[in-house]
């Protein structure tokens, strides 16, 4: 078990309900901030994190770095430097907890949301901004940071990490402590999809060492988790034959912990695990939708109650692990990082057309070339017109 949290399977101790008539959750750290010291899930097993003074601040730190970052981008679309913008303010400790959670061997597979998890892997920020301005097709390596590509189309990406899952088993690289294991990021919408389900299935039968974190933030764009499932999502996984865990979403102690066990399990050949992260989309959709033709302000304001951050900071404070100064220099960290992103952002260069053609086929096709050369004609038709 690595550093910063332990799984075993003991009795008792306490998990914590999600709202009225909601079974309960996984849950370390509740809104006011208070720690609960261990928490149990369906199958008895608790969890705890041990974390030293430094990484409790850290977690805190990569929270409000990711909020400002994405805050900056959503400023950078309004202010038409972008295309669109997928927001993850409210979901910051599902992202952070899971994505500190992730061994440098483990592969992630994200949607379009996942900047928190991007930020936690090492790729510089700056990457999927690149896509949403239209200059490049996503920019970082996956193999160097395995971190997939975003993946747009809704629950596609939980296929890929399927078959990428059975083949690491296949290639040996699963059954022991140091085994790889496969994280795939999916939201409550994407629980409808065909091949979310199909990926359940694959994964249940061959055993494959994957984690599903879904996270539940109530809505697929304007239709809520009543239109999705009538029972909670992470029972699904008992129907499919594997483990299911509803965790805090808020809670980036609790999301750690859960995602830590589940990702070691699948490591070590013990097959999958549906955690659904229960939390909630504070902004839009995306920056093509507003949230206020579906939803009511008090809906916000009760999630606001339970801020990920906010209760993270009151930890600290009262613990006195952190004081004025350390949250001030926090704030003042995170708003030179979204400076530093607005600047590149505003120089990143325009991509030349034609370069649009060069990776469709690896050799090129006489159809593509076609295509190229009555492209490149069609621009030079613009020259000297002024537009
Ligand atoms: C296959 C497919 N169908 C429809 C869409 C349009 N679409 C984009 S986001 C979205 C909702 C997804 O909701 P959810 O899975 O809850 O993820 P969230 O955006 O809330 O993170 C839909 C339907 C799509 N991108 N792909
Ligand atoms: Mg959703």
């Amino acid at each position: 078990m690595a550093k910063g949290a332990t799984a075993s399977r003991t009795r008792s101790t306490r998990a914590t309900g999600a709202g009225p008539g909601e079974p309960e959750m996984v849950q370390l750290l509740t809104p006011d901030g208070k720690r609960i010291e261990t928490a149990q899930d369906p199958y008895g097993t608790e969890y705890t994190v041990d974390f030293t003074d430094e990484e409790y601040r850290g977690l805190y730190r990569d929270m409000v770095v990711i909020r400002k970052l994405d805050a900056e981008a959503e400023a950078l679309q309004r202010q038409g430097e972008l295309g669109i913008w997928a927001s993850l303010r409210g979901q910051e400790a599902a992202q952070v907890g899971s994505g500190r959670a992730l061994r440098p061997q483990d592969m992630a597979f994200p949607t379009y949301r996942e900047h928190g998890v991007l930020y936690c892997r090492g790729i510089d920020p700056i990457m999927p901004l690149g896509l949403f301005r239209g200059v490049d097709q996503g920019g970082w390596d996956p193999r160097e940071f395995n971190f997939h590509m975003y993946t747009i189309v809704i629950g596609a990406q939980t296929l890929h990490a399927t078959g990428y899952a059975m083949g690491i088993a296949k290639d040996g690289k699963v059954g022991s402590d140091d085994g790889e294991a496969v994280i795939v990021y999916f939201g409550d919408g994407a629980t409808s999809q065909g091949d979310v389900n199909e990926s359940f299935v694959w994964s249940s039968v061959f055993q494959a060492p994957i984690v599903f974190f879904c996270q539940n933030n109530q809505y697929a764009i304007s239709e809520p988790i009543e239109r999705q499932t009538r029972i909670p999502l992470y029972q699904r996984a008992a129907g499919f034959g594997f483990r299911g865990i509803r965790v805090d979403g808020n809670d980036v102690l609790a999301c750690y912990a859960v995602t830590r066990a589940a990702l070691d399990n699948a490591r070590r050949g013990q097959g999958p695990t549906l955690i659904e992260a229960y939390t909630y989309r504070m902004g839009a959709h995306t920056t093509s939708d507003d949230p206020t033709r579906y939803r009511l302000p008090t809906e916000l304001e009760e999630w606001q109650a339970r801020d990920p951050i906010s209760r993270m900071r009151t930890f600290l404070a009262d613990r006195k692990l952190a004081d004025d100064d350390f949250f001030a220099g926090v704030d003042e960290e995170a708003k030179a990082a979204a400076q530093n992103l607005r600047e590149r952002v505003l120089a990143m260069p325009d991509p030349d057309p034609l370069t649009l053609f060069d990776h469709v086929y690896p050799g090129g096709s006489p159809e593509l070339d076609a295509q190229r050369e009555q492209f490149a004609a069609y621009l030079a038709s613009f020259e000297g017109s002024g537009h």
